[in-house]
């Protein structure tokens, strides 16, 4: 299949490029830099949502499935996006909102019995953004279930018509072109349909959360067990199209959903750039895993450069372009973008704007390119250069990029191995080759024996040439001798 050893792009559209002035990027923005994408090797692009929303949650709050974001365009911007991405070899996947909808969107007045409802609160569930998880809809008196924003109802997916309305429109998008879908929050598409109160939690959660994550278990609130019914009506409805799923919890319990899906995002490995033995153990449970993506940056989180410390965020982003299966890179990766503090008044008005800053295209352009206008985000710490001062620079992050996703064909599809190397090292053995790479300050040995001339990529140009060590916060990808 054309994603299993892809490296797909995600574009998150109002930080892409504004073509029609107003700061905000849109799908004619998209489609004029699709060459960039192509020329990084990338085999897909991921859309962000492009329906229309309120945009309590940028995109995520949904009032219309089958239907382009005015701000970001027509239906019509989208075919032309589809066509040139298909022109340049690129696959189009939509991120699509399967567990909750706007409440502005037309069914929360028109079919109540879409969503979930109770008389009072009906449990101590918490949403992701704090706060219960029960909202009071003024006009009814009544309490309608959200597992994120109070603007984002949750769908009932235990009824069939939901499961029709929202397969159907899945199908409304492959019948554009679409390739695929990234399907958002799937671990709260269904909930334990007695509405059991979760538990006081007994262990700090693996994965980062909220403060109710440390206060209670999300046992019922999410993953229902029946929730696997959900994605094989899903599978039935988009064919062979790829389904990734962000499934938000540790890859062992997110593997049942890959009965249905093709990939799984590993948040494991996301926390565990800064450390080099979690992320050693991270790399080994998604080698023994399969059909796991890694995950360089998201829209979410802290950005690869900030997690991964800016020392190593070279080799980090090498080792992780040279793992096998899907890699999934996020806008602003292949210059070595940081998170970033807002200027003025978009200062802290939403705790994941610092991982969403525009592009930078030019340096030489107002804005770096982005809009010819005021960008609704400005960040105010300082960013690393744009595509067009880094593309022809050997010592780039654009360059390494590049350079390592080209070096992906010759690594092959081999699962490849974890060897053991010295402490603050990670190496990986696959495809003939060895990937290696230092996150501590001193120099180590090789952890495994090269000729000399066998290194083919370095995470720091110039400093790596000697294969029989790995620099300190640097790395290479070397022939295996013999
Ligand atoms: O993210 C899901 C999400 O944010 C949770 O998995 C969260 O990380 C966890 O509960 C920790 O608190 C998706 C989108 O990526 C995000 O941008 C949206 O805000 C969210 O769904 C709601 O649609």
């Amino acid at each position: 299949m054309w994603w299993e050893q892809a490296v797909i792009y995600q574009v998150y559209v109002r930080s892409f490029q504004d073509t029609d002035g107003d700061g905000v990027g849109d799908l004619p923005g998209v489609t004029a830099h699709l060459d960039h994408i192509a020329s990084l090797g990338a085999k897909a692009v991921w859309l962000s949502p492009i329906y229309p929303s309120p945009n309590a949650d940028f995109g995520y709050d949904v009032s219309d499935f089958t239907d382009v974001e005015p701000v970001f365009g027509t239906l019509a911007d989208l075919d032309a996006l589809v066509a040139r991405a298909h022109q340049l070899g690129l696959k189009v996947v939509l991120d699509f909102v399967p567990c909750h909808t706007s409440t502005e969107h037309a069914w929360f007045r028109e079919h109540p019995e879409y969503y979930v409802w109770a008389d009072a609160p009906a449990n101590n569930w918490r949403a992701a953004f704090g706060g219960s998880s029960w909202g009071r809809d003024e006009q009814s008196g009544r309490y309608y279930l959200h597992s994120f924003f109070p603007e984002q109802a949750d769908l009932n997916w235990r009824n069939p018509e939901v499961r029709e309305q929202m397969t159907g429109a899945m199908r409304f998008w492959l019948d554009r072109g679409i390739d695929g879908f990234r399907l958002d929050a799937l671990d709260r598409l269904m909930k334990d349909p007695d509405l059991r109160d979760d538990p006081p939690a007994t262990h700090r959660p693996e994965l980062p959360g909220d403060a109710a994550d440390l206060e209670l278990d999300h046992i019922h609130s999410r993953n229902a067990p029946d929730l696997g019914s959900a994605l094989i009506e899903i599978r039935a409805a988009v064919g062979d199209a790829l389904l990734v799923g962000e499934v938000y919890l540790p890859i062992a319990e997110a593997v049942p959903y890959l009965e249905s899906l093709d990939v799984v995002f590993n948040f494991e490995e996301l926390f565990a750039v800064g450390d080099p033995d979690r992320l050693r153990d991270a790399i080994e449970a998604g080698l023994r895993t399969g059909g796991q993506g890694w995950v360089l940056s998201n829209h979410d989180f802290s950005r690869l450069v900030t997690r991964a410390g800016v020392p190593n965020a070279r080799a980090v982003t090498l080792l992780l372009l040279s793992l096998p299966g899907p890699v999934f890179l996020f806008q602003g990766d292949e210059l070595g973008i940081g998170d970033t503090r807002m200027k003025g008044p978009e200062q802290d008005r939403n705790h994941r704007d610092p991982f969403r800053t525009p592009m930078l295209w030019d340096d030489n352009e107002p804005h770096a390119g982005f809009s010819t206008r005021d960008p609704w985000l400005t960040p105010s710490d300082p960013v690393p250069p744009a595509v067009a001062q880094q593309r022809d620079d050997p010592a780039s992050v654009l360059s390494l990029t590049r350079n390592a996703i080209a070096l992906r064909e010759r690594l092959g599809a081999e699962q490849g191995r974890v060897l053991s190397s010295a402490p603050g090292t990670l190496a990986v053995e696959r495809g003939g080759h060895v990937i290696a790479v230092n996150l501590s300050g001193s120099p180590a040995p090789s952890p495994a024996p090269l000729a000399s001339g066998q290194i083919v990529l370095e995470a720091r140009p110039g400093d790596g040439a000697d294969p029989s060590v790995i620099p300190p916060h640097g790395g290479w990808v070397a022939k295996l001798s013999g």
